[in-house]
C-alpha cells in the first residue's frame, strides 16, 4: 500500500504528487487540519446504564469467560474514533461483568489498569497475589504489568467500570501482554488488602523492609495503595464539604506515600456535587471519561447538555468546557489523562477556581 496521493489541475504538479506518494512522501501544504487553533479531535459522547448493563448482562449469558483473552468486557467505542475500541485517544473505559462462580485468570500488560465498582460484590481481584475485595464505589488498581485475576465466589454478578491507558500504551507501540500459568491461585478472601494494611492509615506510612516488598508492584511509580473503599472516600467528601461550606467538593485518589496520582498516565477523582448546584465551566487540556456513582443532574459539554443519572458515563474531550448541576446529591468518577499531559508540559487548564465551589474571593 503506498500513501494518500494528492491531486491538482495543473498536469505537471499532478504528476509531482504522484511521484511523491510513490516515495511515501505528503506534501505539508496539501494537509487539514493537522495544526487547528485548538484540541478538536474529539466531540463529547454519552452512554446510558441502561444499555451499558443491560447487553453486559447478556454478554454474561450469550458469551462464556473463556472468549475474547479471558475478559468479558464491552469497551466504549467512540464514535469519532473510527471503529476503535477506545472511548478517546488516551483512555480505554468499559464495563466488565463476571458472573457467581466465574474466574477470570491471571494476566499482566503493560497498559495500567484501574476498576470502579458499579454493581453488585464479593469479587476478589488478585494483585500480585494481593487480594482486593470488591464492592461498588472502590477503586481498584492494577498497575502496568502486575499479575491479576478476578474471582467471583459470591451469588450476585458483578458490573465494574474498567478504565485503562490502553489507546495511548498502543499508540506509543508499547503494548506487551503475557498469560499466567493455568494453575490456581490459592487467596485468603480477606475484606483488607496487604497493600491496605500497609498504607491505608492516614498520615502513617510504614518504615522498613516489609514495606519496600509490598511496594514491588509499583516500584515507586504507581500508588501502593492497591484499593480505596468508598465508605473512607465518602466520609472524606462529608467532611470536607462540612468544613469548607460549600456545595462541590472534589478529591483525587493518590498514592499515600508521594501524593503522586494512582498511576503516571491516569488520575482518578471524585466529583460531589449537591442538589441545586451548578459548578463553574473548566476547561483542560486531556481527555476525561465521567462515570456517574450516585444522583443525577446534566453536565454541559462542549456547549451540549447531556443529562445523566447513575452508571451513565460520558467522554469530555481535551479542551471541552465541562460544568455539571445536580438534581439530586451527586458523585461522578472522573479518569483523564492529565498526568501525561503535566509530564510533558502540555497541561492547560482555564475557569478551575475554588474547588469548594464558593464564590472566588477576588
Ligand atoms: C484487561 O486485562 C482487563 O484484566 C480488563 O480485567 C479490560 C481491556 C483491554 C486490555 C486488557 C482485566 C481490558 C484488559
Amino acid at each position: 500500500m503506498t500513501t494518500k496521493r494528492f491531486h491538482d489541475d495543473d498536469s505537471a504538479v499532478d504528476d509531482f504528487y504522484a511521484e511523491v506518494a510513490t516515495a511515501d512522501l505528503q506534501p505539508l501544504w496539501t494537509q487539514e487540519g493537522l495544526l487547528t487553533k485548538t484540541p478538536a479531535r474529539l466531540r463529547p459522547h454519552l452512554w446510558r446504564w441502561k444499555t451499558l448493563r443491560g447487553l453486559a448482562e447478556r454478554s454474561g449469558e450469550l458469551i462464556g469467560i473463556d472468549r475474547g483473552g479471558d475478559r468479558r468486557v464491552l469497551s466504549l467505542s467512540h464514535p469519532d474514533l473510527c471503529g476503535l475500541p477506545f472511548a478517546t485517544h488516551t483512555l480505554w473505559g468499559a464495563v466488565q461483568y463476571l458472573r457467581p462462580g466465574e474466574l477470570a485468570p491471571a494476566h499482566r500488560h503493560s497498559p495500567a489498569a484501574l476498576r470502579f465498582v458499579l454493581e453488585g460484590s464479593g469479587v476478589w481481584t488478585l494483585v500480585n497475589g494481593d487480594p482486593l475485595h470488591m464492592a461498588p464505589g472502590d477503586l481498584v488498581l492494577t498497575p502496568s504489568y502486575t499479575w491479576h485475576e478476578h474471582h467471583n465466589p459470591g451469588t450476585e454478578p458483578m458490573i465494574w467500570f474498567d478504565g485503562l491507558d490502553l489507546p495511548l500504551v498502543r499508540n506509543l507501540d508499547a503494548v506487551f501482554f503475557e498469560p499466567g500459568s493455568d494453575t490456581l491461585t490459592e487467596y485468603e478472601p480477606r475484606l483488607r488488602s496487604r497493600s491496605e494494611d500497609h498504607f491505608a492509615a492516614p498520615g502513617l506510612v510504614p518504615v522498613g523492609a516489609e514495606a519496600v516488598a509490598v511496594q514491588d508492584p509499583a516500584s515507586g511509580r504507581f500508588s501502593r495503595l492497591l484499593a480505596y473503599r468508598w465508605s473512607d472516600v465518602d466520609a472524606a467528601l462529608d467532611r470536607l464539604l462540612g468544613s469548607t461550606g460549600g456545595a462541590q467538593a472534589t478529591i483525587r485518589y493518590a498514592d499515600p506515600v508521594t501524593g503522586a496520582d494512582v498511576m503516571p498516565t491516569l488520575r482518578a477523582e471524585i466529583h460531589r456535587v449537591l442538589a441545586g448546584h451548578r459548578t463553574k465551566p473548566v476547561r483542560r487540556v486531556g481527555s476525561g471519561i465521567w462515570v456517574v456513582h450516585r444522583g443525577s443532574g446534566a453536565s454541559v459539554v462542549g456547549g451540549t447538555r447531556y443529562s445523566w443519572s447513575a452508571g451513565d458515563m460520558f467522554v469530555a474531550p481535551s479542551w471541552a468546557t465541562v460544568s455539571h448541576e445536580a438534581d439530586a446529591d451527586a458523585d461522578l468518577f472522573l479518569l483523564s489523562d492529565e498526568p501525561v499531559l503535566e509530564a510533558i508540559g502540555l497541561a492547560r487548564t482555564e475557569g478551575a477556581g475554588r474547588a469548594d465551589g464558593a464564590p472566588d474571593d477576588n
